[in-house]
């Protein structure tokens, strides 16, 4: 019995089974619509989000330095974003526009400034 073969087809074997798990938890998975959002004295990147009105969205912010928030009042969701952790919102816009976010939690002298736009159509 030739070791080499037997191996060879077991490695073939698993690859395809490997991928086949891969594909169909992809598409069993249905599609997250994922925005990241970092957070850092004084700015979030982007400052511009754009989302569709009616598709949910997932924003997901980290800060690179100080702990912040994320408050977008027109659609009553907020955070807090902790350094080092992961803050996760989910929403679906319901309505068209241009609303502003803001930091609301103090993160020093530039923190009056710390805000950005969603635009939603
Ligand atoms: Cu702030």
């Amino acid at each position: 019995m030739d070791m080499k073969i037997d191996r060879r087809k077991f490695l073939i074997g698993s690859s395809i089974l490997g991928i086949g798990a891969i594909c169909s938890f992809a598409f069993s998975e249905p599609e997250e619509n994922v925005i990241f959002v970092i957070a850092k004295k004084f700015e979030f990147s982007p400052n511009e989000i754009h989302l569709k009105m009616g598709v949910p969205a997932i924003l997901e912010f980290t800060s690179l330095d100080t702990l912040m928030g994320f408050n977008l009042p027109d659609f009553k969701v907020r955070t807090d974003i902790v350094p080092g952790m992961k803050s996760r919102l989910s929403f679906t816009p319901d309505k068209a526009g241009t609303f502003t976010f803001y930091c609301d939690i103090f993160c020093g002298s530039g923190h009056e400034d710390m805000n950005g736009l969603l635009i939603v159509s």
